[in-house]
C-alpha cells in the first residue's frame, strides 16, 4: 500500500506545506559570525585603519566615545576635504549574498553627516546627540575577495562617535520577483533593503523610500514610497545590465497598493541620461494589492541605449510596491 494512504490525509498536507516553506515569512537570519574584527574598539584601533582629508582632522579610541564597554571610536573632521574615515578589510564573499551591517553612532552636537560604506555600497546617515543604531542590509551582486567596511565623518568641524560595529552574512526571504525566470532586476522583491536601487526625489526633504513588512506582497518586506505636497516625483531606479534595442519588447510587472487609494505609481524603462525618455506603464493604486502587467516596445530613440527601471510616485501620499519584474519577451 502507498505510504501516503496509510497516514491521515492532513498530515501529508502539513508535511508538504513545511517542505515548501509555508508559514510566516522570515526576517533576515544570521548565517555567519561577526565579520568585523574588534568592532567594539575594546582592542584600541587594531585592525582598523584611519584616513584623513581635512585640515585638523583626528581620530582614535577613547572611553568618552564608548557606547558599550570601555572604549569607542571618535572621528573628528576638520575643515575642507571629504572627511575623516575609519575602515577595515572584511573577508571574501560569494555573488548575491546579503549582509547585515550595524553600527552604533552618536554625534557630539547632533546633525553631523556620516557616510557608511560596506563592500562599496554607501549611504548617508545624520547623527543625533543620543546613540542610535544604523542597520542596513547590503546585497552584493558579484562574488570576489575581501572588500572594505568604512565609516566617514563628512561634516566640517564635527565629531562623531562610533561603537559596536558588526556585519553578518544573512539569509533573507525570497519573494516572487526573485523566483521569476528571466527577471532582469535584482532585489526587486525588496528583501535586502534598497540594495542595488538608487533613490531620487525632486524635494528630498519630503520624499522617502524604505522597505517594510507593510509593503509586502510576497517574501518578508516590500517597498514604501512617500511624496510630500510640494514635490513632483519620488523615485527608485535600477539599471539593467544590458542595453536595449529597437524592436525588442519587455514585460513590466509590479504589485501595487496605496495607503488611501488613488496614488499614482509609474514604472518606466528610462534612459540613463537626458532626455530621460522611455516607455512607461501607469498604475492608480487602490487600498488592495493589484497586479500590473504590461508589455512595452523599444522604439528607435532608445536603440542600443542603457536604461534603468524607474519606479516613481507622482502624487502626494504613500504607496507600496513589491515584486517588480522586467522580462524581455521579444529579441530584436
Ligand atoms: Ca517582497
Amino acid at each position: 500500500m502507498n505510504s501516503l494512504l496509510r497516514k491521515p490525509w492532513w498530515l501529508s498536507l502539513v508535511a508538504l506545506g513545511l517542505w515548501q516553506g509555508c508559514g510566516e515569512p522570515q526576517a533576515p537570519v544570521a548565517k555567519s559570525s561577526n565579520l568585523i574584527v574588534n568592532g567594539s574598539f575594546e582592542g584600541k584601533l587594531d585592525p582598523w585603519w584611519t584616513a584623513n582629508d581635512s585640515e585638523g582632522g583626528t581620530g582614535g579610541t577613547s572611553p568618552a566615545a564608548a557606547d558599550i564597554g570601555s572604549s569607542g571610536m571618535a572621528l573628528h573632521k576638520g575643515k575642507g576635504g571629504w572627511g575623516f574615515m575609519v575602515g577595515q578589510e572584511t573577508s571574501g564573499h560569494s555573488a548575491m549574498q546579503t549582509f547585515q551591517f550595524k553600527a552604533r553612532i552618536r554625534g557630539a552636537q547632533g546633525g553631523e553627516r556620516v557616510n557608511v560604506s560596506f563592500h562599496g555600497q554607501s549611504f548617508d546617515v545624520i547623527a543625533e546627540p543620543l546613540w542610535r543604531t544604523v542597520d542596513r542590509l547590503v546585497l552584493i551582486p558579484d562574488g570576489g575577495g575581501g572588500t572594505t567596511a568604512m565609516i566617514t565623518a563628512t561634516s566640517d568641524d564635527s565629531t562623531v562617535h562610533v561603537d559596536d560595529v558588526s556585519a553578518f552574512w544573512v539569509e533573507v526571504a525570497r519573494g516572487d520577483a526573485d523566483n521569476e525566470d528571466g527577471n532582469l532586476l535584482r532585489n526587486a522583491s525588496f528583501e535586502s533593503d534598497l540594495g542595488l536601487w538608487t533613490f531620487w526625489a525632486d524635494v528630498p526633504e519630503e520624499g522617502r523610500a524604505w522597505t517594510t513588512p507593510d509593503g509586502r506582497s510576497s517574501g518578508y518586506a516590500g517597498l514604501a514610497l512617500t511624496r510630500g505636497p510640494s514635490g513632483a516625483l519620488t523615485t527608485l531606479k535600477q539599471m539593467l545590465q544590458e542595453p536595449v534595442f529597437q524592436g525588442e519588447k519587455y514585460r513590466i510587472e509590479a504589485r501595487v497598493r496605496g495607503e488611501h487609494g488613488g496614488e499614482q505609481v509609474n514604472l518606466c524603462l528610462q534612459m540613463k541620461d537626458e532626455p530621460w525618455t522611455g516607455p512607461c506603464i501607469q498604475v492608480t493604486a487602490s487600498t488592495q494589492w493589484q497586479h500590473a502587467s504590461q508589455t512595452v516596445s523599444i522604439e528607435e530613440d532608445l536603440n542600443d541605449k542603457r536604461v534603468g527601471l524607474l519606479v516613481s510616485l507622482s502624487t502626494e501620499g504613500t504607496a507600496y510596491v513589491d515584486d517588480v519584474i522586467v522580462v524581455r519577451t521579444q529579441k530584436r
